[in-house]
């Protein structure tokens, strides 16, 4: 339809100057007329020009306008010639937001005289904003003034209306020719495969998206952070255990039973399985020893150590859990420097917020060797998040059950011109290593974070549900981009 017609014009016409005129002149539908173009642009039948054209189109106030006159004439009408009418009168005989502009539009003309009473102070007058508006849905050039006028009475808007002009391509023929997609079987039994035109290929057309896999952000950063760590030199430590016992969740880390996070209203604890089944005997009494009365010149927490308490189950609070155990099995063997790293799920029985759920990603770097100080800890801090992109760190003290001295960590962060607290970190206590059976000169320096702040400043989340659990919207898995963690 549309394209015979286009390329039977063109067999007697050098061009089509304006499509939007040819569509009006053949009694097309514009949008049908440049479908066509495109494709037969596409295969080189004709060359099309873009053309373009500022217009105004009324709004829908403008349109009412247009249809039953502008609100300062329709006020005027309701106003008798002769004599006055009661202001609240001649309210209720219009449409209030009618009201209001007639009131302020006639005051501004001249027209009325706006009082107790209302009445004309003119005889008649004409309705110069509705005929404009007329004018411009019969598609007619206005003056600047006018428009302006009508721009800022918000009853007209720009519009740009898009065409082509049209000519003769390198492949014009005034019928499209059937061109071969495929060379089959059949062309070459047949063999005309010769007389055949074959469609150019587009190389650049896009394939079908390819449904695959997708990685969840949370997933992506946690990758970039352990290459970060494997880079540095650090081992993975094995995090395949949620459920962990209160000695290596707390007490190994020589957190007194008596610590506020050790109630329920912090900890998940087990009802089945409710207690663990083993702990190293030897080691539970030195740990129950340094609780109760210290030694390695601590004075311990001296209270009543209770082996009940330690054996309850948890879900694990913190991955430190697991730095526990991994340092315990370092101290049996033969004393060699040693990095660890892990990221993996922790719990805690908190109430959820924006920023907060029941569980997160931890984070947990440490570095265990003889003669560390807290320059040691810092450096290793700088060196980890400089691979992060936050090179400005500010560290203040801070206070862990598990580390002596302790800092909590902060970076000036670019995008949202604050200081954000970006960490905790501290060197483990002697009472924490000593047990365990390390020398006296190793020291054990770590830190740690979450996974999922990174993760929502670095993908613009701003509600930790959106980033995870059952709320999550799957396309934002499907279309969140590569993470460009330490990259600007
Ligand atoms: O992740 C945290 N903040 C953070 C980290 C990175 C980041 O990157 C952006 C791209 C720029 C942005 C923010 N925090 C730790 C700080 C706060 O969010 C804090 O309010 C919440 N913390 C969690 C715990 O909440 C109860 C984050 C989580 C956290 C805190 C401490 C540790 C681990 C995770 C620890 C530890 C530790 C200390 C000493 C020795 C061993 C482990």
């Amino acid at each position: 339809m549309a394209e015979d017609a286009i390329l039977g014009y063109l067999a007697t016409h050098e061009e089509i100057p304006d499509s939007g005129q040819f569509a009006s002149q053949h009694g097309l539908h514009h949008n049908d007329v440049v479908n066509v173009i495109k494709s037969l642009h596409g295969f080189r039948y004709i060359d099309a020009q873009d053309i373009k054209r500022e217009s105004w189109v009324l709004t829908d106030e403008g349109k009412k306008y247009a249809a039953e006159g502008s609100p300062e004439v329709q006020l005027f009408l309701a106003i008798p010639s002769e004599g006055s009418i009661a202001k609240d009168e001649l309210q209720k005989k219009l449409d209030p937001s009618l009201f209001k502009i007639g009131c302020s539009q006639a005051g501004k003309n001249k027209w009325v005289d706006m009082g107790k009473q209302v009445s004309r102070k003119v005889q008649h007058v004409e309705d110069k904003v509705k005929d404009l508006l007329i004018r411009i849905q019969d598609g007619q050039t206005l003056g600047k003034e006018d428009i302006n006028s009508l721009r800022a009475r918000k009853l007209i808007v720009a519009q740009t209306w898009k065409g082509y002009s049209v000519s003769k391509g390198p492949n014009y023929a005034p019928k499209r020719k059937k061109v071969a997609t495929d060379l089959t079987r059949e062309n070459l039994q047949r063999g005309d495969w010769k007389e055949l035109e074959f469609k150019e290929y587009n190389f650049n057309a896009k394939g079908p998206p390819a449904e695959a896999g997708h990685l969840h952000p949370l997933l992506k950063v946690k990758q970039q952070l352990k290459n970060i760590f494997l880079q540095m030199g650090f081992e993975e430590m094995p995090t395949n255990n949620f459920v962990e016992s209160s000695f290596w969740n707390f007490d190994a880390l020589f957190q007194p039973q008596q610590h506020p996070a050790r109630d329920s209203h912090d900890t998940f604890f087990l009802e089945a399985p409710s207690t663990t089944r083993e702990l190293p005997e030897d080691y539970v009494q030195l740990v129950k020893r340094v609780h109760e009365s210290g030694g390695y010149g601590s004075r311990g927490y001296m209270y009543d150590w209770k082996r009940e308490e330690a054996n309850k189950n948890l879900l694990r609070t913190h991955t430190t859990a697991v730095s526990t155990r991994m340092l315990y099995t370092l101290a049996k063997q033969p004393f060699a420097p040693k990095r660890y790293f892990s990221i993996d799920r922790v719990f805690r029985n908190e109430s959820v917020d924006r920023t907060h759920l029941a569980e997160f990603h931890q984070i947990e770097g440490l570095v265990c060797d003889r003669g560390l100080t807290l320059g040691d800890l810092i450096g290793v801090l700088n060196d980890f998040f400089s691979r992060l992109g936050m090179s400005k760190l500010r560290f203040k003290p801070a206070y862990n059950p598990y580390t002596e001295p302790s800092m909590e960590i902060f970076s000036y962060h670019e995008g949202l011109k604050k200081w954000v607290e970006i960490g905790n970190s501290g060197m483990f206590r002697p009472e924490m290593l000593l047990p365990m059976g390390f020398p006296e000169d190793v020291r054990v320096i770590a830190w740690g974070l979450s996974l999922e702040r990174p993760t929502m400043i670095l993908y613009g989340i701003d509600n930790i549900r959106d980033l995870f659990g059952h709320k999550v919207d799957l396309s934002l898995i499907k279309r969140n981009p590569i993470c460009r963690l330490g990259i600007n």
